[in-house]
């Protein structure tokens, strides 16, 4: 007997070629992979209704393989990622220094696939812990890839690549408990920094709010190594690589930064797909710091060890370009997890340095794809591929998407034409002769001042940044279960800054300070420099911003009207927040619909608030411990707050005392003004800081 469909239970599904009611459009007809129609996607085929499953149901089967195949191994580090396409425009030639056509045509647009990511935490881990921040840029230029793989911070933690899976083994979860996701406040991830000196300038650092982004948008991004650009002759300038955001740098605070993690773990994703979305275009200026050898003789560090940076003072930056993100990809899979970045991937006219860490890296991730991406025909796939035409000789391998034509796969040949050959065109490298060094494991004494460019860091910042950096070690490290791991962190601070060591022994309750590891070249007293704080290079400005505004029943609607309107013409995004998603009847007897409901759009999502409540609604409201936590936590990150007379118990019962950021509502500009920045100077009187 012919199989009887049976769809008892299931709700009517449009058929293929049908109109969709809702989702309009036509709707294609399902097939499987081989492009067979499907007749029936819900039901297995059985031997009747009560019985068993057929093993010949191609259609279930082949469903079910593709699902169980559907994960792919995720990145041992920054698997946590979200990404955008847009392109990047040069300002200024760069053609005295490079041939690379991307460095040189000034004007010409480069499509750009640009990933962001944490470092330590799982493809599903949160947006907002304290982590480094992975800045992947990948460049389709007409010579082909060229993949800019950096981080958020212009520094690193070793000096040598052979050191990196310690480094990744200490920070991530433990191994025996499988905890903690995503952060470096355990005793493996000290253990392991108070035994390697030469991390202390990145801890700095880790520890300051650069690892606490408010947003992918407001952050820097940095090549960290130096590169060389090569001249139509060949000769070579060393080159450093630094993105700067057009919206400023911007960081949350620390508790602000955990909560977000808990009511939104995606915080960072969303942001950028809401913009995007909106239509903003998030925008990055290019900037080069361009020396020679000459010059990197006369610096008092080695440019070639990545735990140092070159302070602008010494080699000022200099604008070349914007960087502009465009669109969120169409899928995440195929595209943000698909996407295979490489620090090797460059275009005749860069080249490499001799950094051991950058050298390692070379290595490394053409290493990882292949067993991540499961191929080496990775480079087909839709983002990994070249814009420009490709051709060589390889082959064969799993997934291989290209038919190549004729008998001819190697060369030399003589058999068919248009077979791919050498050009002179081609990738050429730097003509560097070998420094005369006996072959070893040998790294060189210019890498062993570990301390100066960390004080350099620490005395740079803001009083605020400074207090941030202490409270940061006093929180991790109290977190730390072996006390010798504790004294022997503090004991590497002494020879940072002695007010720091103190400040931080004081927060963990340490009767002493610890002894000093024993040091191999004294610290310098570097000259401060500002460009190293968040704070100096923060803009006070609500573009690309947030404001929410809280309102119930009653609430003034000119008010509202007058404070969203001026908001949004200064740039920012505005939110009507209500104890109801249906929204409430302002004074004018109008619904206003919601953006949000309160319990679900905490105030830790937005750059400042505004409450317009009236009297019965801001009594209500001190019953609700939503609705205290929007103010009070408001107030503790130091957000502006606009507030109107009947929010005023609200504001009691929250603890929030008026300062020159709690502002009343009719004072629009007052409150636009203090809504563009943080409240630094409320913060010694919201939260004990180290
Ligand atoms: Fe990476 N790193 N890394 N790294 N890295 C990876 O490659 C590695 C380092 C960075 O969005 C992996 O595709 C070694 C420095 C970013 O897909 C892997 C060393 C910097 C991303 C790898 C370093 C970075 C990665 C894991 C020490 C800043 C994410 C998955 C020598 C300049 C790219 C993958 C994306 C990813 C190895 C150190 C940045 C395993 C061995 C320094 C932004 O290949």
């Amino acid at each position: 007997m012919a199989s009887k469909k049976n769809d008892a239970g299931d709700m009517p599904r449009g058929q293929g070629g049908e109109l969709h009611p809702q989702a309009g459009g036509q709707h294609p007809p399902m097939t499987t992979n081989q492009g067979i129609p499907v007749a029936d996607d819900q039901n297995s085929l059985r031997t009747g209704p009560h019985g068993p499953v057929l093993l010949e149901d191609f259609v279930l089967r082949e469903k079910i393989t593709h699902f169980d195949h559907e994960r792919i191994p995720e990145r041992i580090v920054h698997a946590r990622g979200s990404a955008a396409h847009g392109h990047f425009e040069l300002t200024k030639s760069l053609a005295e220094y490079t041939t690379a056509k991307v460095l040189t045509e000034v004007g010409e647009k480069t499509p750009v696939f640009v990933r962001f990511s944490t470092v330590a935490g799982g493809a599903g881990s949160i947006d907002t812990p304290r982590d480094v921040r992975g800045f992947a840029v990948k460049f389709y230029t007409k010579e082909g890839n060229w993949d800019l793989v950096g981080n958020n911070i212009p520094v690193f933690f070793i000096q040598d690549a052979i050191k990196f899976p310690d480094l990744i083994h200490a920070v991530k979860m433990e191994p025996d408990r499988a905890f903690p996701q995503a952060a470096t406040a355990h005793d493996t991830f000290w253990d392991y920094i108070s035994l390697t000196p030469e991390s202390m300038h990145m801890v700095m650092w880790a520890m300051s709010d650069r690892t606490l982004p408010r947003s992918l948008r407001m952050m820097e991004g940095f090549g960290i190594h130096s590169f060389r650009l090569l001249d139509a002759e060949g000769r070579s300038t060393f080159v450093k690589f630094h993105w700067r955001p057009k919206l400023g740098l911007q960081s949350t605070v620390w508790d602000e930064a955990m909560k977000l993690a808990g009511y939104d773990p995606d915080f960072h994703r969303r942001d950028l797909f809401e913009a995007l979305q909106r239509g903003e275009r998030p925008e990055w200026e290019l900037a080069v710091q361009l020396f020679t050898d000459e010059d990197a003789a006369k610096f008092p560090f080695d440019h070639l060890d990545a735990t140092k940076l070159i302070p602008e003072e010494l080699v000022p930056l200099t604008p070349i370009g914007r960087l502009v993100l465009e669109r969120w990809p169409d899928n995440f899979f195929a595209e943000t997890e698909q996407v295979a970045f490489c620090p090797a991937n460059i275009v005749p006219g860069i080249d490499f340095s001799n950094d051991p860490l950058l050298q390692g890296r070379l290595f490394s991730y053409l290493d990882t794809q292949l067993s991540r991406l499961g191929s080496p025909n990775f480079h087909q796939i839709p983002i990994n591929a070249p814009k420009c035409p490709f051709a060589n000789l390889q082959r064969d391998g799993h997934m291989q998407m290209h038919v190549p034509k004729g008998r001819v796969s190697y060369e030399p040949s003589s058999l068919q034409a248009n077979t791919p050959r050498e050009t002179p065109a081609g990738f050429a490298s730097f003509a560097q002769r070998p420094d005369d060094g006996i072959k070893g494991r040998a790294r060189p004494e210019s890498f062993a001042d570990h301390y100066s460019q960390a004080r350099q860091f620490y005395r740079s910042q803001t009083v605020p940044e400074q207090a941030h950096i202490a409270t940061a070690l006093v929180f991790e490290l109290s977190k730390v279960e072996t006390p010798h791991v504790r004294e022997a962190i503090v004991g590497h601070l002494r020879h940072i800054d002695a007010e720091l060591a103190e400040r931080v022994a004081a927060g963990l309750g340490l009767d002493a300070l610890p002894p000093a590891p024993p040091l191999k070249i004294e610290p310098m007293d570097l000259p401060p420099s500002p460009p190293l704080q968040i704070i100096g290079k923060a803009r006070p400005t609500l573009e690309g911003r947030s404001i929410g505004i809280l309102v119930d029943d009653g609430s003034d609607a000119a008010r509202v009207l007058a404070l969203r309107e001026a908001a949004e013409g200064a740039g920012a995004t505005v939110k009507i927040v209500a104890p109801k998603v249906g929204g409430a009847t302002l004074s004018d007897g109008k619904k206003l619909a919601a953006d949000g409901q309160l319990a679900g759009t905490p105030s830790v999502i937005f750059d400042a608030v505004a409450l317009v409540l009236a009297e019965k609604a801001g009594q209500t409201l001190t019953r609700e411990s939503a609705a205290r936590d929007w103010v009070s936590d408001a107030f503790a990150h130091l957000k502006a707050i606009a507030f109107d007379e009947g929010a005023r118990p609200l504001l009691d019962i929250a603890g929030v005392e008026v300062d020159a950021g709690v502002i009343a509502a009719g004072d629009v500009k007052g409150f636009l003004v203090a809504a563009a920045t943080r409240q630094w100077d409320r913060e010694p009187g919201v939260r004990m800081l180290a």
